[in-house]
């Protein structure tokens, strides 16, 4: 199978009070991710709240991420998509220079762009650096569903590894997985990664895996060992905590979550707010629960 395959942590950012960036709130998280027993860590991504933060905090981002990390085997993941094909280039030859594993990007969103001009980003990226890319599948954010050729086409391209499915459509999804047996498949819906599975993904990445990293693991491995019943019962843990989510809103739930936990890592940065306050409880009392901890 793809090195890269297996299950890694959308990893969080560390903000300071005033949402700053903060160097020792983020070694707090990573420290915490790291006990997981995770494959790695994707850095910089949605989760990370990237499209909040400017080109400049995201190459300090990952340096500081690279430093904390060293000595331990994780793999990383920079996330690079940024609004233009340039500040993406300058992110992902930085991830290079740091000595990351590999790049992965959101398609360009901040307007409609046609499916050519997303496959001459992604083109352009690729051969921007030596480092295997991650492509992305994300209808809710670009507005529209890719079609297999499409798709295909771009993991076709030399230094395309792989893609991070973040979409429903599982007929795409075994589709690519035929046409592409070599590729690492991402599936991006923590909540429901057992149906992504069983439809061809050998990988997933997501933000509740910074709380349930273990879980994850343990459902990867029910997975691979065919143990159908199991899978099942961590997924409905799994997706009891996104519900709990939910309510409070995914990115402060999950800071929350880890302040729970003694993990000092700050706010999210405005404007992410708690969309509830009846939501702070149910979501402790769930992380309190013995199959849980
Ligand atoms: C990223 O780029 O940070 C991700 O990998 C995001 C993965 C998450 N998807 C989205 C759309 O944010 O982990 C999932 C998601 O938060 C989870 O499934 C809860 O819905």
């Amino acid at each position: 199978t793809n090195a890269l395959a297996g299950m890694y942590a959308a990893l969080l950012s560390g903000f300071a009070d005033n949402e700053d960036l903060d160097e020792k709130r983020q070694r707090n998280i990573v420290d915490h991710v790291l006990r997981q027993g995770l494959k790695g860590l994707y850095v910089g991504g949605s989760t990370g709240e990237s499209g909040l933060m400017s080109t400049d905090e995201l190459f300090e981002q990952q340096a500081v991420v690279k430093d904390a990390t060293n000595g331990h085997e994780t793999k990383l993941i920079a996330h690079v998509g940024q609004p233009s094909l340039r500040d993406s280039i300058r992110l992902a030859r930085n991830a290079e220079k740091l000595g990351y594993d590999a790049l992965s990007a959101l398609p360009p969103h901040s307007y409609r762009f046609t499916p050519d001009e997303i496959f001459h980003y992604y083109k352009a990226l690729a051969a921007s650096t030596g480092l295997p890319l991650i492509i992305y599948e994300i209808p809710g954010r670009v507005g529209r569903e890719s079609s297999v050729a499409e798709l295909s086409a771009i993991l076709d391209l030399p230094g395309v590894a792989g893609i991070k499915f973040s979409s429903m459509n599982l007929m795409i999804l075994s589709q690519l997985r035929s046409k592409h047996p070599d590729s690492v498949i991402y599936f991006g819906s923590d909540e429901t990664y057992m149906t992504g599975a069983i439809a061809g993904a050998n990988g997933g990445i997501g933000s509740t895996y910074n709380v349930l990293g273990k879980l994850y693991v343990a459902m990867d491995e029910a997975m691979s060992g065919g143990q159908i019943e199991r899978v099942r019962d961590l997924q409905a843990i799994s997706r009891t905590y996104v519900e709990r989510l939910f309510e409070v809103g995914v990115m402060p739930g999950i800071k929350l979550s880890l302040r729970h936990l003694g993990v000092d890592c700050g706010p999210c940065r405005a404007p992410f707010r708690i969309l509830s306050d009846a939501g702070r409880k149910p979501l402790i009392d769930f992380l309190e629960q013995p199959d849980v901890k």
